[in-house]
């Protein structure tokens, strides 16, 4: 299994993360890390462990047809997940990206769509629904599957994250716990014909990733594949500008990590330091 991603990552990877807050990178991982972590998806998916914070969206939507599944943390009970999390590529993926010498995990989320699931992932920005402030945390989503637009591709709004808008958190299973008086984020899906606005896609292959901003505005439609999956691990990591800031309807972090709010999220039990550039 790669520990460094296996192609090198470029400054036009780093120039158009900047500006459009989203950038797809190709082929990291070996196909060891792939089948590895598709097995760990299948076991976990239906884990009934104590710690798993699983979120069934179409179940809990009412929908007939196919399954969304969601699942958080689950580095903190399963090994092959922290393996993963730990001493993938991701985290020095992650580094180069924010330009960081030092990086934590945030945590790890799988988000898998069975084939004729409909039910989409709304269109949203990631930090309104953490309780972290700062511009040094993003998210590292890896394809364990190829993806494309029939079998529901992220989609993002270009240069979203420079906009200043900061929309109230979209839970896909529409969790009251995180109801909020902020901005609802538009239904971008309606306004596909907007010159103001330029949508990014990508047709990815297994081990192909997608590392975003967490205010840049992206969402998926559902997987209308009669056949094909899709599954992706979407594992975030911090660095040294991040504070804490738990606002009221953000995410709980398993671990409970006691922090004094405005301070850097240092506690290396809930979220180590997975990376450090050497000397
Ligand atoms: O995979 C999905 O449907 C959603 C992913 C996402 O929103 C994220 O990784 O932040």
């Amino acid at each position: 299994m790669n520990r460094t991603p296996l192609n090198r990552i470029t400054d036009e990877d780093r120039a158009l993360f900047a500006a459009d807050g989203a950038v797809c990178l190709r082929g990291m991982f070996d196909a060891e890390w792939l089948e590895r972590m598709r097995n760990a998806v299948n076991r976990v998916m239906d884990a009934e462990h104590a710690m798993a914070r699983k979120r069934e969206v179409t179940a809990a939507l009412g929908g007939k047809t196919g399954r969304f599944h969601i699942n958080s943390f689950v580095w903190r009970w399963d090994d092959d997940f922290r393996d993963w999390v730990l001493n993938s590529p991701c985290g020095a993926i992650a580094a180069e990206l924010m330009g960081a010498d030092e990086v934590r995990v945030f945590y790890d989320q799988l988000f898998v769509k069975e084939p004729n699931t409909v039910e989409m992932t709304d269109w949203h920005q990631d930090l309104p629904f953490w309780p972290l402030a700062g511009n040094d945390v993003l998210s590292v989503w890896v394809a364990l599957v190829d993806v494309g637009p029939d079998n529901s591709a992220l989609e993002y709004i270009a240069g979203s994250h420079k906009w200043g808008k900061f929309y109230a958190a979209a839970i896909p299973d529409k969790d009251p716990k995180f109801k909020s008086d902020l901005e609802t984020c538009p239904n971008f899906s309606e306004r596909r014909g907007d010159p103001s606005l330029r949508f990014l896609s990508w047709n990815m292959k297994a081990g192909d990733c997608i590392v975003h901003h967490p205010l840049t505005v992206h969402g998926a439609e559902g997987n209308f594949s009669p056949q094909r999956r899709r599954m992706a691990i979407s594992t975030r990591y911090m660095g040294r500008d991040v504070r804490w800031d738990p606002r009221p309807a953000t995410m709980a972090v398993t671990g409970s990590p006691h922090l004094v709010a405005g301070s850097h999220p240092d506690d290396d039990d809930c979220f180590p330091v997975t990376w450090r550039r050497s000397a």
